[in-house]
């Protein structure tokens, strides 16, 4: 049992509060509205230029409303806390890593409007007891939600704080039922170029590919994330399912998964795969071991552009560094 004393710098939960919780639904639906226009091929920012900036991000990206639309916000459990304020909802929407759409951060926003995230299947697959295809919304519904504030550290150097809505894959698991000879999980984003167009980039391994050891996916930070910011999860940050593991560098939380499967061998990762010297399957954030191109030391907090040292585990050391103990 873990018991988490609070320490002077942390701030309290009350000062970190997501906007969307502020963002009311007559203004939610309104920004609904101003999506389909973008549709018609108006440009996305040209109407909404007498609207905040903040709005204007927030909408952007935002699925179709789903079967599971109503689930959101999910009660926010206060056991995980952060050293920071959380970023704001537009800066992190418009910075982020989906090689499917663009190699460029900026770019990924703006080209997520043809991705289609429902209906959306998840094939589980391998050594399990119950194969199976789940329906995504038909998941949902059967898991614990819950918001959680975590810290995210790209690779890259940059970082964010976030509200995930999400559900443990332990429940998962739990659902599924792993045989006992499996030890690993492969996931995998989907793949359709015609829908993203990154992909017409055939210099890369599609579809992205990660994976986890099983005790790594039970660890109870490890988290399937379908929400964001008090509302279903934006494209960009990998709709309508993703993984978040935020003790590692954020390439292992890999994006719109469709297919998760039980192994009893350490899979191949897409990173790996492309530069095995520089990006390792487990990935841990280690501020001693240096990037072959630039040091781990520090980190760059977006929005504000703050420098921070980097905390071993990225700052959750007292959950998973018994993973790795010998
Ligand atoms: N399918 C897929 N998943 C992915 C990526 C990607 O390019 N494709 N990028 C990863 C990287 S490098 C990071 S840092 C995070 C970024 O998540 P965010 O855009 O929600 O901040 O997603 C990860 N998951
Ligand atoms: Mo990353």
């Amino acid at each position: 049992m873990l018991i988490r004393s609070p320490r002077g710098w942390e701030m309290p939960q009350r000062l970190a509060t997501p906007e969307a919780v502020y963002w009311n639904r007559r203004r939610f639906l309104q920004a609904l509205g101003l999506t389909s226009l973008s549709v018609l091929g108006v440009g996305c920012d040209s109407p909404a230029e007498s609207r905040p900036a903040d709005e204007l991000g927030a909408l952007r990206g935002l699925p179709e409303p789903s079967p599971t639309t109503d689930l959101y916000p999910a009660p926010r459990t206060e056991r995980y806390t952060l050293d920071r304020p959380l970023t704001r909802e537009r800066v992190a929407a418009t910075y982020n890593n989906f090689y499917e759409f663009s190699p460029r951060k900026e770019h990924v926003a703006r080209l997520v409007s043809n991705f289609r995230t429902r209906p959306w299947q998840i094939e589980v697959a391998g050594l399990v007891k119950k194969p199976q295809t789940l329906d995504i919304d038909e998941l949902v519904r059967r898991m614990p939600l819950e918001e959680r504030l975590y810290r995210l550290r790209c690779v890259e150097a940059w970082s964010m704080a976030v509200p995930w809505t999400g559900f443990p894959i332990s429940a998962f698991i739990d659902l599924v039922e792993p045989l006992s000879s499996a030890k690993f999980m492969r996931m995998l984003t989907f793949n359709n170029a015609d829908q993203a167009p990154g992909m017409r980039d055939t210099s890369y391994p599609w579809p992205y590919f990660e994976g986890l050891s099983l005790a790594e996916a039970t660890n109870e930070l490890s988290l399937f994330v379908t929400g964001i910011y008090g509302h279903e999860l934006t494209k960009q940050h990998g709709a309508p399912i993703r993984l978040v593991v935020p003790w590692k560098y954020g390439y292992k939380s890999i994006k719109s998964i469709v297919r998760i499967e039980f192994t009893d061998q350490q899979p191949g990762t897409f990173w790996s795969s492309l530069i095995p010297w520089e990006y390792d399957f487990t990935a841990n954030v280690d501020p001693t071991v240096p990037h072959p191109r630039w040091s781990q030391a520090y980190e760059r907090v977006i929005g504000t552009e703050e420098r921070r040292p980097t905390l071993p585990y990225n700052g959750y050391a007292e959950f998973v560094a018994g993973l790795y103990r010998a």
